[in-house]
């Protein structure tokens, strides 16, 4: 997860604005201290942008880890949200959440200590849908939303977060790491490029004092480098 940029979202406006603080140069993926302490109705979170138009379809892996030093009064841990067109218009229609407190399978928070999190098999919670609750799957999602694709909106479409709860977050201290998203990737090229005709071994010429030889294109520039030229004499 790289190129992601720090930023504060308003906390009452999940569909709507998006603040995005300028100035907080985008830094290498790392462990991040992700904590609600001072929240003040804005969130802080990692953004990444990376995924703009992926199909949640396509998504092979999801998973990161947390840990909470103090878990506020709602058993709270970092929690990530998607940003899904579902019909392909390039526009939002809802917002995902994967948060571990609501998790029924992977264990519950615990503190001080390095917890990893499933987001691909685990529960989400829907913003269209009014959430939490309902929690679903991803796949059910996907089922009922077969389109749905991850939608870049100021700035990225991916949030690794924390806050936002209102008081489920005060005091809250903790961090996350080694967020993994996996995609499928296709490769639209099905045939390897010919080699020139006339050259089927990659063969190159080379002038080589006086006189055209066929070499080995891998040798090539080693022979540029004894004086040869490239091509007949
Ligand atoms: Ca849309």
């Amino acid at each position: 997860m790289e190129r992601e940029q720090r930023y504060l979202r308003r906390c009452d406006d999940r569909l709507g604005r998006v603040r995005q603080r300028p100035g907080h140069a985008a830094r290498g993926y790392g462990q991040r201290a992700v904590h609600g302490r001072h929240e003040r109705r804005l969130l802080p979170a990692l953004r990444q942008s990376d995924y703009n138009g992926v199909k949640l379809s396509a998504l092979t892996a999801f998973d990161y880890s947390t840990y909470v030093s103090h878990a506020g009064s709602g058993s709270q841990a970092a929690y990530v949200d998607l940003y899904v067109d579902n019909n392909n218009d390039g526009v939002r229609d809802d917002i995902l959440t994967f948060e571990p407190v609501y998790q029924t399978g992977q264990g519950t928070v615990a503190l001080n200590t390095w917890q990893h999190w499933n987001a691909l098999t685990g529960l989400w919670w829907s913003d269209s849908m009014g959430g939490p609750p309902p929690l679903f799957t991803l796949s059910s999602y996907i089922a009922s939303h077969p389109d749905a694709r991850i939608v870049n909106v100021g700035g990225g479409g991916v949030i690794l977060g924390a806050g936002c709860g209102g008081a489920a977050w005060t005091g809250f201290v903790g961090n996350a790491d080694k967020l993994t998203i996996g995609v499928n990737t296709y490769d639209f090229e099905a045939t390897q490029p010919k080699p020139p005709p006339g050259n089927p071994d990659h063969k190159v010429l080379v002038c080589h004092k006086g006189h055209t030889i066929s070499i080995d294109r891998h040798a090539l520039p080693a022979h540029l480098r004894h004086g040869d030229k490239q091509g007949a004499c």
